[in-house]
């Protein structure tokens, strides 16, 4: 069927076929939520994140907020559907029967949430506290799918309790040490337990019938036999990046341009027994280039490898941020068409350009690139 921009439609099986319908994250009243045990593990020792917390500024998150608004106008300009989130109050504490937080986080980024996978958008576990209601920012625009596009399935992965039983309390010091977290993460030892199952959709990659996962902090074991339960028409592969110390979120880390070809972090490379079945069906796994930064902007979570945070619109396009000069520069040599897109000054919200943004619907069916 050929997409029409009359017609809502869910459908999206791969990180790379033809982008015509997405959502874009806000920065409004975006907060850094108070210490907890998954979201200190992920900070840094030497942050300037550690020991603080509350609403963001109000001119960053303006500046953030301008810096979305031209990224969708760019996007709508070349004739993708743009939809946005409905911002919830997020200086609202959460108090469920088994734990408190005095603030929540955001509407952004909408990939950590949001997994769409063919006809179905499904709202991810999240394993902060300050996340766990952070779907509500996107049911406005489910419910408007849900009610415009009859093959539409809007689906929830089981709210997690998120009892201290989630946590290893090993990680709660602020003086562990990079070495020591190398170690950990060799071992697949993260901050959360097997105590149930946890995943955020952004440690997910789509390759059509197969689904990628990132085995990390923001992802355990019972998460990804939730989901290889939940999609059982897919092949769902378990991955980790051992030289990564804080392994939330594969997308900064192991990023697909088109089939047959892959982007891996040079610092966290995918070890070779997980390589084999690229390998085998013929795909090239590739260094991605340097980050053009060697610090990540103030009171950002993310490492400087945002740098390939990046967003495909089409086998042959693709979104770069405006100062990865190295990785404009790499796509260009791979044969991709590079937009330039600012969003620096919003990395400090939760992500770049494959972050901030969710699909809705991409060209294509669900195809096999691993028979
Ligand atoms: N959400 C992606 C962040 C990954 C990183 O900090 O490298």
């Amino acid at each position: 069927m050929v997409w029409s921009p009359e017609k809502t439609e869910v459908k999206s099986w791969n990180e790379w076929d033809t982008l015509r319908h997405v959502i874009v994250g806000r920065a409004d009243d975006c907060h850094i939520p108070p210490e907890e045990p998954a979201l200190d593990a992920k900070v840094p020792e030497d942050s300037d994140m550690r020991g603080q917390w509350g609403r963001r500024p109000q001119e960053t998150i303006d500046r953030a907020n301008e810096l979305l608004d031209n990224f969708a106008d760019q996007l709508r300009k070349r004739g993708v559907r743009v939809d946005r989130p409905v911002s919830i109050d997020h200086s609202q504490p959460v108090t469920t029967p088994d734990f408190h937080t005095d603030s929540q986080f955001g509407c952004m980024p909408p990939r950590d949430v949001l997994l769409t996978v063919g006809h179905e958008m499904l709202e991810a576990t999240m394993s902060y506290r300050c996340r766990w209601f952070e779907y509500l920012n996107y049911r406005p625009l489910l419910k408007q799918y849900w009610e415009e596009d009859p093959k539409f399935r809007h689906e929830a992965a089981p709210k997690p309790r998120l009892t201290d039983e989630d946590y290893h309390p090993d990680y709660l010091s602020d003086k562990i040490g990079v070495e020591k977290r190398l170690k950990w993460a060799e071992e697949k030892f993260f901050v959360t337990t097997e105590e149930e199952p946890l995943f955020d959709a952004a440690d997910v990659l789509r390759f059509g019938k197969d689904l990628v996962v990132q085995h990390g902090f923001t992802t355990n074991l019972k998460g990804i036999e939730w989901l290889r339960r939940h999609f059982p028409d897919h092949r769902v592969h378990t991955v980790n990046f051992p030289g990564d110390p804080y392994p939330i979120h594969i997308d900064a880390t192991f990023t697909p341009l088109r089939p047959g070809l892959i982007l891996n972090n040079p610092q966290r490379r995918l070890p070779e027994e997980q390589r084999e079945m690229f390998h085998k069906n013929g795909w090239e796994i590739v260094d991605s280039a340097q980050p053009a930064h060697n610090t990540p902007p103030p009171l950002c979570y993310s490492s400087t490898w945002l740098s390939m945070n990046v967003l495909v619109l089409d086998p042959k396009t693709v979104c770069v941020e405006k100062s990865e000069v190295y990785q404009a520069e790499q796509m260009d040599k791979l044969g991709m068409e590079v937009v330039e897109v600012e969003l620096r000054d919003a990395y400090a919200f939760g992500g770049g350009l494959h972050c901030c943004t969710a699909d809705v619907y991409r060209d294509g069916d669900c195809e096999d690139y691993f028979p």
